[in-house]
Protein backbone atom coordinates (compact mmCIF):
# COMPACT_ATOMS: atom_id res chain seq x y z
CA UNK A 1 0.00 0.00 0.00
CA UNK A 2 1.40 3.31 -0.53
CA UNK A 3 0.48 6.70 1.00
CA UNK A 4 -1.71 7.58 -2.05
CA UNK A 5 -3.68 4.84 -1.42
CA UNK A 6 -4.86 5.44 2.12
CA UNK A 7 -8.88 6.53 2.36
CA UNK A 8 -9.17 9.83 4.20
CA UNK A 9 -12.68 10.48 4.40
CA UNK A 10 -14.71 13.88 3.98
CA UNK A 11 -14.32 16.23 5.98
CA UNK A 12 -10.89 16.21 7.43
CA UNK A 13 -10.47 14.15 10.41
CA UNK A 14 -8.04 13.94 13.21
CA UNK A 15 -8.21 10.03 12.74
CA UNK A 16 -7.93 10.96 9.21
CA UNK A 17 -5.08 12.39 8.69
CA UNK A 18 -3.32 10.64 12.28
CA UNK A 19 -3.79 7.21 10.23
CA UNK A 20 -2.60 8.96 7.37
CA UNK A 21 0.66 10.39 9.03
CA UNK A 22 1.04 6.99 11.04
CA UNK A 23 0.84 4.78 7.64
CA UNK A 24 3.72 7.13 5.96
CA UNK A 25 5.65 7.08 9.02
CA UNK A 26 5.45 2.90 8.97
CA UNK A 27 6.28 3.00 5.45
CA UNK A 28 9.37 4.82 5.57
CA UNK A 29 11.18 3.98 8.78
CA UNK A 30 13.54 1.33 8.41
CA UNK A 31 15.25 -0.15 11.79
CA UNK A 32 18.68 -0.93 10.14
CA UNK A 33 20.77 -1.45 13.47
CA UNK A 34 19.87 -3.67 16.57
CA UNK A 35 19.69 -0.89 18.92
CA UNK A 36 22.48 -1.08 21.74
CA UNK A 37 20.88 -3.28 25.21
CA UNK A 38 23.26 -0.66 27.09
CA UNK A 39 21.61 2.65 25.14
CA UNK A 40 18.32 1.15 25.75
CA UNK A 41 18.53 0.19 29.19
CA UNK A 42 20.20 4.04 30.01
CA UNK A 43 17.38 5.83 27.83
CA UNK A 44 14.13 3.49 28.90
CA UNK A 45 15.67 3.76 33.29
CA UNK A 46 15.61 7.20 32.86
CA UNK A 47 12.09 7.94 31.08
CA UNK A 48 10.52 5.46 33.55
CA UNK A 49 12.55 7.59 36.50
CA UNK A 50 11.26 10.18 35.71
CA UNK A 51 7.40 9.16 35.27
CA UNK A 52 7.67 7.66 38.96
CA UNK A 53 9.37 11.19 39.80
CA UNK A 54 6.37 13.43 38.30
CA UNK A 55 3.53 10.63 40.45
CA UNK A 56 5.19 10.86 44.15
CA UNK A 57 5.74 14.79 43.07
CA UNK A 58 2.35 15.61 42.17
CA UNK A 59 0.60 12.53 43.77
CA UNK A 60 -0.91 11.22 40.88
CA UNK A 61 -4.22 9.28 41.73
CA UNK A 62 -5.86 6.43 40.19
CA UNK A 63 -7.81 8.33 38.45
CA UNK A 64 -5.48 10.18 36.81
CA UNK A 65 -3.34 7.40 36.29
CA UNK A 66 -6.29 5.98 34.33
CA UNK A 67 -7.34 8.85 32.50
CA UNK A 68 -3.17 8.70 31.16
CA UNK A 69 -4.26 5.14 30.07
CA UNK A 70 -7.09 5.82 28.54
CA UNK A 71 -5.80 8.84 26.71
CA UNK A 72 -2.71 7.00 25.21
CA UNK A 73 -4.85 3.85 23.63
CA UNK A 74 -7.02 6.94 22.17
CA UNK A 75 -3.81 8.14 20.81
CA UNK A 76 -3.12 5.11 19.12
CA UNK A 77 -6.28 4.34 17.68
CA UNK A 78 -6.47 7.84 16.12
CA UNK A 79 -3.26 7.35 14.64
CA UNK A 80 -1.87 10.59 16.22
CA UNK A 81 1.00 9.06 17.99
CA UNK A 82 2.92 10.54 15.18
CA UNK A 83 1.43 13.96 15.66
CA UNK A 84 1.91 14.04 19.51
CA UNK A 85 5.70 13.43 19.32
CA UNK A 86 6.70 15.78 16.44
CA UNK A 87 4.58 18.61 18.39
CA UNK A 88 5.84 18.14 21.48
CA UNK A 89 8.98 15.89 21.42
CA UNK A 90 10.86 16.60 18.21
CA UNK A 91 11.99 19.97 18.70
CA UNK A 92 14.30 18.95 21.50
CA UNK A 93 15.98 15.57 19.39
CA UNK A 94 16.20 18.30 16.53
CA UNK A 95 18.05 20.93 19.21
CA UNK A 96 20.49 17.81 19.72
CA UNK A 97 20.97 16.63 16.15
CA UNK A 98 22.00 20.35 14.83
CA UNK A 99 24.12 22.02 18.02
CA UNK A 100 27.11 21.49 15.75
CA UNK A 101 25.75 23.14 12.62
CA UNK A 102 27.54 26.45 11.67
CA UNK A 103 25.13 26.26 8.40
CA UNK A 104 21.39 26.66 7.82
CA UNK A 105 19.48 26.06 11.03
CA UNK A 106 17.39 23.18 11.02
CA UNK A 107 13.86 22.79 12.07
CA UNK A 108 11.49 19.53 12.89
CA UNK A 109 10.12 17.59 10.00
CA UNK A 110 6.94 17.33 11.37
CA UNK A 111 4.59 14.22 10.22
CA UNK A 112 3.74 15.48 7.42
CA UNK A 113 6.76 14.87 4.74
CA UNK A 114 6.62 12.63 1.67
CA UNK A 115 9.12 11.74 -0.55
CA UNK A 116 8.85 11.61 -4.25
CA UNK A 117 7.58 14.99 -5.17
CA UNK A 118 7.41 16.29 -8.65
CA UNK A 119 10.90 17.09 -9.95
CA UNK A 120 10.95 20.99 -11.28
CA UNK A 121 14.37 21.84 -12.28
CA UNK A 122 16.02 25.48 -10.90
CA UNK A 123 12.34 27.46 -11.54
CA UNK A 124 8.51 26.39 -11.53
CA UNK A 125 5.70 26.89 -9.59
CA UNK A 126 4.73 24.01 -7.11
CA UNK A 127 1.71 21.79 -8.49
CA UNK A 128 -1.80 23.94 -7.72
CA UNK A 129 -5.01 24.03 -8.29
CA UNK A 130 -6.77 26.36 -10.71
CA UNK A 131 -8.22 28.01 -8.07
CA UNK A 132 -5.70 27.66 -5.31
CA UNK A 133 -6.34 30.46 -2.55
CA UNK A 134 -3.71 32.54 -1.00
CA UNK A 135 -1.28 35.06 -1.66
CA UNK A 136 1.18 34.25 -4.30
CA UNK A 137 4.56 33.94 -3.30
CA UNK A 138 7.83 33.98 -4.75
CA UNK A 139 10.22 32.37 -2.68
CA UNK A 140 13.83 32.12 -4.00
CA UNK A 141 17.64 32.29 -3.40
CA UNK A 142 20.67 29.78 -3.22
CA UNK A 143 21.93 27.28 -1.28
CA UNK A 144 25.65 27.88 -0.48
CA UNK A 145 28.50 26.14 1.13
CA UNK A 146 29.69 27.41 4.62
CA UNK A 147 32.67 29.33 2.56
CA UNK A 148 29.69 30.95 0.80
CA UNK A 149 30.42 29.24 -2.82
CA UNK A 150 26.87 28.50 -4.64
CA UNK A 151 25.92 24.78 -4.74
CA UNK A 152 24.74 24.04 -8.44
CA UNK A 153 22.98 20.68 -8.42
CA UNK A 154 21.50 21.45 -4.63
CA UNK A 155 18.20 19.67 -4.24
CA UNK A 156 15.56 21.98 -2.53
CA UNK A 157 12.41 19.77 -1.58
CA UNK A 158 9.48 21.85 -0.16
CA UNK A 159 6.06 21.20 0.60
CA UNK A 160 3.84 23.35 2.81
CA UNK A 161 -0.30 23.23 3.66
CA UNK A 162 -2.67 25.24 1.47
CA UNK A 163 -4.61 28.29 2.56
CA UNK A 164 -7.19 26.23 4.60
CA UNK A 165 -4.00 24.72 6.42
CA UNK A 166 -4.25 21.17 4.96
CA UNK A 167 -1.61 18.66 3.81
CA UNK A 168 -1.96 17.18 0.33
CA UNK A 169 -2.09 13.40 1.28
CA UNK A 170 -3.45 14.42 4.70
CA UNK A 171 -6.74 15.74 4.14
CA UNK A 172 -9.44 14.04 1.95
CA UNK A 173 -10.06 16.08 -1.72
CA UNK A 174 -6.92 17.85 -2.17
CA UNK A 175 -4.48 16.96 -5.52
CA UNK A 176 -1.81 13.94 -4.17
CA UNK A 177 1.12 16.30 -5.09
CA UNK A 178 -0.60 19.71 -4.19
CA UNK A 179 2.19 22.37 -2.65
CA UNK A 180 4.80 19.69 -2.68
CA UNK A 181 7.58 20.14 -5.24
CA UNK A 182 11.60 19.46 -5.56
CA UNK A 183 13.72 21.85 -6.93
CA UNK A 184 17.10 21.74 -7.91
CA UNK A 185 19.73 24.39 -7.65
CA UNK A 186 21.01 25.30 -11.15
CA UNK A 187 24.86 26.53 -12.68
CA UNK A 188 24.81 29.78 -10.25
CA UNK A 189 23.02 27.77 -7.24
CA UNK A 190 20.16 29.35 -7.50
CA UNK A 191 16.40 28.27 -7.23
CA UNK A 192 12.93 30.28 -7.63
CA UNK A 193 10.12 28.93 -6.65
CA UNK A 194 6.07 29.85 -7.00
CA UNK A 195 3.43 28.82 -4.51
CA UNK A 196 0.73 30.52 -2.22
CA UNK A 197 1.26 31.75 1.31
CA UNK A 198 0.31 28.85 3.57
CA UNK A 199 -2.10 29.19 6.56
CA UNK A 200 -1.81 28.97 9.73
CA UNK A 201 -1.74 25.25 11.12
CA UNK A 202 -4.18 24.28 13.86
CA UNK A 203 -3.82 20.58 15.26
CA UNK A 204 -7.05 18.59 14.58
CA UNK A 205 -9.35 19.36 17.26
CA UNK A 206 -11.43 16.21 16.66
CA UNK A 207 -8.76 13.67 18.22
CA UNK A 208 -6.80 12.77 21.10
CA UNK A 209 -3.91 15.54 20.96
CA UNK A 210 -7.12 18.39 20.39
CA UNK A 211 -8.40 16.77 23.84
CA UNK A 212 -4.77 16.97 25.92
CA UNK A 213 -4.58 20.68 24.25
CA UNK A 214 -8.64 21.55 25.27
CA UNK A 215 -8.31 19.61 29.12
CA UNK A 216 -4.63 21.48 29.72
CA UNK A 217 -5.97 24.49 28.20
CA UNK A 218 -3.67 25.12 25.82
CA UNK A 219 -4.16 26.34 21.72
CA UNK A 220 -4.00 24.44 19.07
CA UNK A 221 -1.66 26.72 16.84
CA UNK A 222 1.71 26.65 14.57
CA UNK A 223 2.19 29.71 12.59
CA UNK A 224 2.38 29.06 9.42
CA UNK A 225 5.17 27.46 7.79
CA UNK A 226 7.26 26.18 4.29
CA UNK A 227 8.68 22.76 5.20
CA UNK A 228 11.75 22.21 3.49
CA UNK A 229 14.76 19.72 3.13
CA UNK A 230 17.99 21.14 1.44
CA UNK A 231 21.07 18.64 0.52
CA UNK A 232 24.17 18.94 -1.98
CA UNK A 233 26.66 15.69 -2.75
CA UNK A 234 29.28 16.16 0.10
CA UNK A 235 27.42 18.21 2.18
CA UNK A 236 25.24 17.22 5.43
CA UNK A 237 21.52 17.79 4.48
CA UNK A 238 18.74 20.11 6.55
CA UNK A 239 15.34 19.30 7.17
CA UNK A 240 14.00 22.85 8.64
CA UNK A 241 10.90 25.14 8.10
CA UNK A 242 10.82 28.91 7.62
CA UNK A 243 8.04 31.26 8.86
CA UNK A 244 6.63 35.00 8.31
CA UNK A 245 7.40 37.99 10.39
CA UNK A 246 4.27 39.08 12.10
CA UNK A 247 1.99 35.86 11.46
CA UNK A 248 -0.53 34.40 13.98
CA UNK A 249 1.22 32.13 16.28
CA UNK A 250 5.12 32.62 15.00
CA UNK A 251 6.04 33.25 18.80
CA UNK A 252 3.45 30.95 20.28
CA UNK A 253 4.05 27.97 18.37
CA UNK A 254 2.47 24.75 20.05
CA UNK A 255 5.34 22.63 18.22
CA UNK A 256 7.90 24.99 19.60
CA UNK A 257 9.89 24.78 16.59
CA UNK A 258 10.63 28.38 15.16
CA UNK A 259 13.88 30.39 15.38
CA UNK A 260 15.00 33.89 14.87
CA UNK A 261 16.72 32.75 11.77
CA UNK A 262 14.22 31.34 10.50
CA UNK A 263 11.35 33.89 10.11
CA UNK A 264 10.87 35.46 6.43
CA UNK A 265 9.77 39.17 6.01
CA UNK A 266 8.12 38.81 2.50
CA UNK A 267 7.95 42.24 0.75
CA UNK A 268 4.71 42.93 -1.44
CA UNK A 269 5.12 42.98 -4.99
CA UNK A 270 2.32 43.17 -7.86
CA UNK A 271 1.56 39.22 -8.02
CA UNK A 272 1.88 39.05 -4.44
CA UNK A 273 4.58 38.78 -2.09
CA UNK A 274 8.46 38.12 -2.83
CA UNK A 275 11.23 36.34 -0.24
CA UNK A 276 14.75 35.36 -1.00
CA UNK A 277 16.22 32.98 2.01
CA UNK A 278 19.93 31.16 1.39
CA UNK A 279 20.41 28.07 2.45
CA UNK A 280 24.03 27.34 3.79
CA UNK A 281 24.97 23.49 4.07
CA UNK A 282 27.68 22.12 6.66
CA UNK A 283 30.29 19.66 4.95
CA UNK A 284 29.63 16.06 5.44
C1 LIG B 1 2.52 20.34 11.13
O1 LIG B 1 2.24 20.93 9.96
C2 LIG B 1 3.78 20.37 11.53
O2 LIG B 1 4.66 21.02 10.77
C3 LIG B 1 4.14 19.78 12.74
C4 LIG B 1 5.53 19.84 13.21
C5 LIG B 1 3.21 19.13 13.49
C6 LIG B 1 1.92 19.08 13.06
C7 LIG B 1 1.58 19.69 11.88
FE1 LIG C 1 3.77 21.58 8.93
Amino acid sequence: MTTTDHHIEFPPSAAGSGNAATMSFQERQKVTAQADPARVDLLATAVLTAVHDIVRRHEVSYAEYDALKAWMIQVGEDGEWPLFLDVWVEHAVEEVANAAREGSKGSIEGPYYVPGAPSLGAEGALPMREDEQGTPLLFHGLVRNVGGDPLPGATVDIWHADNDGYYAQFAPGIPEWNLRGVFITGPDGSFSIRTIQPAPYQIPTDGSCGALIRAAGWHAWRPAHLHLKVSAPGHLPVTTQLYFAGGEHVNSDIAQATKPELILSPVAVDSGAEVRYDFVLDPQ
